[in-house]
């Protein structure tokens, strides 16, 4: 997002759903089990199965969902490649277990929990958000997981944690984007901690029902609906508790362009376009940009007597 502006893909790009996943399935019964079983991975594991006990949860938007395929084709993962059908190409190479995050910093039971225990640590729902990119491109996904805050209650943050910052594994072998110099590596985001307790604020292991493709940030993703996409952090490996406001990845890269709040607001441009409206991934008019990409009457208190021209 630093080097250009996307190229959209125009709907007639986009395989129906049905069409796809009937020929995704019918090459993962071909491919999938020897797959697993190759790289010694528990079945529950892999990349687009069924993730069991999924609660539909009370977040379900009037709106399109974006199909699978799109949102499993056209991503934003810089370790994998700049372009958006990189991550799809590249991200095989990621091993998602073992995997273990790091929790740490200001909080009275810091420690390292494996991917495993993560996935039982609350009840699983499907939580459908619209997610817009700072490009001005926007999707509609059924994510799966569970409040972040459900993590954070957990390990009792010390009176003095006022920000949480989540880190993207560093693994240059797995991930060929970081032999090169676009980002400062690894890719670090940052929420105040009241936005990390907001209870839209999610911890995410998969999308339609099934276990996040590595392109999407596998094996877990913060997702922030109400602020751009680079917030919602890919394949974390340690969320830290602290004291001072995080240097992000991207406020690093261009701070001119990129602030630590980033919410989605139509009213702040970026100093190089318009935020003013967004193409929905799919359609062909664009769409007007919501106030907090939709979300105000949940998290505009979280910005009350702000100036948000000034905290952008
Ligand atoms: N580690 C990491 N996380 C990341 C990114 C990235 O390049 N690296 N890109 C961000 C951006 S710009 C967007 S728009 C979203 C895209 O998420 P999606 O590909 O699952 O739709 O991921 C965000 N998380
Ligand atoms: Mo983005």
């Amino acid at each position: 997002m630093l080097l250009r502006q996307s190229t959209d893909i125009l709907p007639s790009e986009i395989t129906p759903p049905a069409i796809y996943r009937e020929r995704r399935r019918f090459m993962q019964g071909l491919g999938a089990l020897a797959a697993g079983a190759a790289l010694g991975l528990a079945p529950d594991a892999r990349a687009g199965a069924r993730l069991p006990g999924v609660r539909s949860g009370a977040y379900v938007l009037n709106e399109a969902q974006t199909p699978y395929q799109a949102v499993t084709t056209y991503n934003n993962f810089y370790e994998f490649g700049t372009g958006k059908s990189d991550p799809a190409e590249n991200a095989g190479s990621l091993r998602t277990r073992p995997w273990t995050v790091v929790v740490d910093g200001e909080v009275a039971h810091p420690g390292t929990y494996d991917i495993d225990t993560l996935l039982k640590l609350a009840p699983l729902e499907e939580r459908v958000y619209r997610l817009r990119c700072v490009e001005g491109w926007s999707m509609v996904i059924p994510w799966v997981g569970y409040p972040l805050r459900e993590l954070v209650r957990r390990v009792e943050p010390t009176g003095k944690a006022r920000y949480v910052e989540f880190v993207t594994l560093y693994d240059p072998a797995e991930m060929p984007g970081q032999r090169s110099g676009v980002l400062d590596w690894p890719y670090v985001e940052g929420l105040r901690l009241d936005e990390a307790m907001h209870p839209l604020t999610i911890l995410a292991v998969g999308l339609y029902g099934e276990v996040l493709p590595n392109q999407n940030g596998a094996p877990i993703r913060v997702v922030v609906p109400w602020k751009y996409g680079f917030k919602s952090a890919k394949s974390i490996v340690r969320i830290r508790f602290v004291e001072m406001q995080p240097l992000t990845t991207w406020m690093r890269a261009a701070p001119r362009e990129y602030g630590f709040y980033s919410n989605v607001n139509p009213h702040v441009d970026h100093p190089r376009w318009s935020q003013a409206k967004e193409r929905r991934i799919g359609e062909f008019f664009k769409r007007d940009t919501l106030m907090f990409n939709g979300y105000g009457d949940q998290v505009a208190q979280l910005y009350r007597g702000m100036d948000l021209q000034r905290f952008f």
